[in-house]
């Protein structure tokens, strides 16, 4: 006999059909000791070759790969791991500047900060949502994030010192996102794709606002136009760090260039960001802390000073400043909560 479960809490499906990825979120249980044999029932013998070329086509095409069609397992594992980790970086996101929640120097500042929080839960569930439709399980997912079997961006390991770091983080950390998730909107893989467009908007949102209070604060007093550049003087290595290793040293790139997952390699998406980013340091009044970034006539283009990748090594392993306190914190969360979880299934179940 076969059961249904519900696998997953109803936020995922709030969010899965926002983004119009809607899969139910069921697992199929067999409750019996007899096997389950209707996979091998179902399904017709299929020519492998077959599927391939029609993938590699669709693919060639620049035509989206959608959850029910036949994937290599190498695609549908990259796609997990790296829309994995993209969630969980949202959501271990929240920590750096939801630290601030509470003393947010205005109602006004508070009212920005909270729904800005708020947007990048609501980013990690499309996520979460869009990893489900490959047969991943959100628990599992969780898991592997808190045992430190999957990763989340390094650039939220770093802590937040000072006010100035929450209008860093969306002016940097949203702009190196957008940098690195507006090429993500073409990526072959239809759900992650379709839940980077409204991603994209809200980042796009961020990084004004992160914009908006550091121009305040450089329009204040002398001590908030320091707190500002001590802030810019820390983010500013680790955003270049978020877009990963170099390219010679980055071994997932090419497999998922040439599978249109990613469409930019690391170094592009980097470069793009400096160039975009050096103009609006200008504007703002603050120096980068690069003494070798310069402008190269020829190509238009910015060059900048060597980036420590020791330390984004060290961060990647777990060591970053914050590391520990951050997966502590998610581990609580998930543990704290467990009760509504088996609330949420309990009652799925009853009524399924
Ligand atoms: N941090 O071969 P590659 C945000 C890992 S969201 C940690 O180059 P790939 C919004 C990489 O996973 C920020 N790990 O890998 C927000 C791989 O590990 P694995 C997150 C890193 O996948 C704002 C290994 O190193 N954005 O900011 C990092 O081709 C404000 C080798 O690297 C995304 O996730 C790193 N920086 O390229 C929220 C975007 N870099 O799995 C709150 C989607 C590399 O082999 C507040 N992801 N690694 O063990 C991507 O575009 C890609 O996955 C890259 C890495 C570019 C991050």
């Amino acid at each position: 006999m076969v059961g249904v479960v519900i696998g997953a809490l109803p936020p995922s499906l709030c969010a899965a059909s926002l983004c119009g990825t809607l899969l139910p979120t069921v697992r199929s249980v067999n409750t019996s000791e007899e096997p389950d044999v209707r996979a091998s029932l179902d399904r017709p013998a299929v020519d492998e070759t077959a599927l391939q070329e029609q993938f590699d086509a669709t693919i060639a095409a620049g035509h989206r790969i959608e959850p029910r069609d036949w994937m290599p397992e190498g695609y549908r594992k990259t796609l997990i791991r790296q829309i994995a980790q993209h969630a969980h970086s949202e959501i271990i996101g929240m920590q750096p500047e939801g630290d601030w929640l509470l003393a947010a120097p205005s109602l006004r500042r508070k009212a920005i900060l909270l729904a800005k929080v708020q947007d990048e839960a609501g980013h990690g569930l499309y996520l979460y949502s869009a990893a489900e439709t490959l047969g991943a399980d959100r628990a599992d997912l969780t898991d592997k994030l808190i045992e430190g079997r999957q990763k989340y961006s390094s650039i939220f390991t770093y802590p937040t010192l000072t006010y100035a770091d929450v209008g860093v983080i969306g002016w940097l950390v949203d702009g190196a996102a957008i940098c690195n998730q507006v090429p993500l909107c073409r990526s072959s893989f239809g759900p992650y794709a379709r839940a980077m467009i409204r991603v994209c908007k809200e980042e796009s949102f961020h990084q004004r606002q992160g914009y908006e209070l550091l121009m305040t604060m450089m329009r204040g007093t002398d001590e908030q136009r320091a707190m500002v550049q001590d802030a810019v003087d820390r983010w500013w290595w680790p955003s270049l760090m978020m877009f990963g290793p170099p390219d010679t040293d980055s071994p997932n790139s090419a497999q998922s260039m040439a599978w249109g997952i990613k469409r930019h390699s690391n170094d592009e998406l980097r470069q793009r960001f400096v160039d975009m980013t050096v103009p609006q340091a200008e504007f703002l009044g603050v120096t980068l802390p690069d003494p070798e970034l310069s402008l190269d006539a020829a190509t238009g283009r910015y060059r900048f000073g060597a980036i420590d990748w020791d330390e984004l090594t060290r961060v990647i392993s777990g060591g970053g400043p914050c590391s520990v306190e951050r997966t502590a914190r998610r581990r609580a969360a998930r543990d704290d909560n467990a009760w509504v979880t088996e609330a949420a299934t309990e009652y799925a179940r009853k009524h399924s």
